[in-house]
């Protein structure tokens, strides 16, 4: 019988995930991963995104789904530069799928500025699973619920930005802005937070200035 420890594997992903930060590195990609729970409108705030950044940078987009290709084509509009993955069940991406795509891929996606995931929708396994990204992004919509960021800490933990989605709903919700603000700032006082909403674009072009100057940054 053979043992393996989940920590060990752990450490597999690590390794993989310094080696695809080494070559994204050396080839002056941002890569950003969004992560949240299903609905929670990372595709919708990606179409937003897209769609303000595209005529001034080259970007690229690595969809997680677990069957379809949906998402893919919803930001489509917005760049070719899109590789699909299908993890057929699988609630998270892992390094090695990663490094396996941009080895596979490297015109559509090492010859991008910024380089976007979006993760399976879970709020839970991905976040513990390092990709090799630049900036890791937690998505929390105003309908899940404000004890959500208690519940699960890892990922709002793990990430250096925390966006609010669905900000047009907060009228018709108990959510509350600034607990959200006060919760997230206890797990992670570094945590940069977005409130925004993908349908009426407010606090959008916000995220997207942060986002360019994050590009400055690595650059
Ligand atoms: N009211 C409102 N609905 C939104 C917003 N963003 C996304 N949605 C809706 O939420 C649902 C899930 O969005 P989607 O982007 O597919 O979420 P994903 O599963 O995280 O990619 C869709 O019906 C969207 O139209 C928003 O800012 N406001
Ligand atoms: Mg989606």
């Amino acid at each position: 019988m053979r043992v393996y420890l989940a920590k060990n594997l752990r450490e597999a992903n690590r390794n993989n995930a310094a080696d695809n930060r080494k070559i994204l590195r050396e080839h002056g990609v941002l890569m950003v991963n969004m992560m949240g729970s299903p609905g929670c409108g990372k595709t919708s705030l990606l179409e937003e995104t897209l769609k303000r950044l595209s005529p001034r940078y080259r970007l690229a987009v690595i969809e997680g789904d677990l069957y379809t290709t949906e998402d893919a084509q919803r930001l489509s509009p917005w760049t070719q530069k899109i590789v699909q993955i299908n993890t057929e069940g699988d609630c998270h991406l892992e390094a090695n799928y990663i490094g396996h795509l941009l080895a596979q891929n490297p015109h559509a996606l090492l010859d991008a500025e910024i380089l976007f995931i979006e993760n399976i929708g879970n709020l839970i396994c991905p976040a513990e699973f390092d990709l090799g990204e630049d900036i890791g992004v937690t998505l929390l919509s105003v309908t899940e619920g404000n004890d959500k960021i208690r519940k699960y800490p890892l990922a709002f933990k793990e990430t250096q930005a925390t966006i609010i989605t669905k900000v047009d709903l907060l009228e018709h919700v108990d959510f509350n802005l600034d607990q959200a603000t006060f919760d997230l700032k206890n797990l992670n006082e570094q945590a940069v937070i977005f409130p925004l909403s993908a349908k009426t674009g407010e606090g959008v072009d916000k995220w997207c200035e942060w986002l360019e100057h994050q590009l400055e940054k690595k650059k």
